[in-house]
């Protein structure tokens, strides 16, 4: 896409989603736009990496239902604390998919809770609007910014998310663009006007793919496509890798290539 969206700092005055004012910020302090996907299975490594490498992320994203150890009181509270010490935002990554009365309650109950944590949460377009709906509807009682990313594009092999249904769901997103911030994408989306969060999954150095579907681009490729957020999980923390020396290095490679973007 031809569509170069301006300078971080600079969307923070105009963008109309408060929670992406509040990630914006933190990039043009941080100087990064890191998203470290921290997909590990003990709250003992999750809290670990959320505190080595909270200083190189904007961003830490979770799967909470894959934490064999979990409670609210272990995880949740102390990834909290770290998310104000380093000063990153929380991004689990529910992919919710249902009717807009069923995920507004998961969104809001169960053990997880995750509107009261989680600044950033995530949806597939499928059900169509009510699901943005009762999400939003599901933040009603939360003083604190909270945002939405709808899933547009997928990094998997043979993803049926492409074409129509990816314009469709960019559509779908107009129609609430305080609590939709943006995009899970491959690609910046959206016309040169408006100002949508392109977080990119399937980032990676030097894999390029898991056997299992996933496919891997370079952080040029994705920040020079349009992508605002990197998100890179296993290329930073898989056995045998240093997940600081990994993280400064995609840190680097990532505001690199934004610079090169936004020059
Ligand atoms: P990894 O970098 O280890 O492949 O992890 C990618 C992460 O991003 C996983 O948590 C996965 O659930 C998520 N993800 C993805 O890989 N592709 C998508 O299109 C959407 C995702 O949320």
């Amino acid at each position: 896409s031809a569509i170069t969206p301006k300078s971080y700092e600079s969307r923070i005055e105009t963008h109309p989603s408060p929670l992406a004012r509040r990630l914006l910020k933190i990039m043009t302090d941080k100087k990064t736009n890191l998203c470290v996907s921290l997909d590990v299975h003990t709250k003992h490594e999750l809290l670990r990496l959320a505190d080595a490498l909270g200083p190189y992320v904007c961003v830490f994203k979770t799967h909470v239902d894959i934490i064999d150890d979990f409670t609210y009181e272990s995880v949740i509270v102390p990834l909290v604390e770290l998310s104000r010490l380093h000063n990153f935002l929380i991004f689990e990554d529910r992919k919710f998919a249902d009717i807009g009365s069923t995920v507004k309650a998961q969104y809001t109950s169960g053990i997880f809770k995750i509107v009261q944590w989680a600044h950033i949460t995530n949806a597939h377009a499928l059900p169509g609007p009510g699901i943005i709906d009762g999400l939003f509807a599901g933040t009603s009682n939360i003083s604190e910014e909270r945002g939405l990313l709808l899933l547009a594009e997928m990094s998997s092999s043979g993803s049926l998310a492409t074409g129509d249904y990816t314009d469709k769901t960019v559509d779908l997103a107009r129609r609430n663009k305080v609590f939709t911030s943006g995009f899970i994408a491959q690609n910046r989306l959206g016309t040169g006007d408006e100002d949508f969060i392109i977080m990119t999954p399937g980032v990676g150095l030097d894999d390029k793919g898991d056997g299992l579907g996933q496919q891997y681009r370079t952080v040029d490729d994705a920040v020079s496509g349009g992508s605002d957020i990197i998100i890179v999980g296993r290329g930073i923390f898989a056995k045998g890798r240093d997940p600081v020396a990994e993280s400064k290095r995609y840190r680097e490679a990532g505001w690199k290539a934004y610079t090169a973007r936004v020059k």
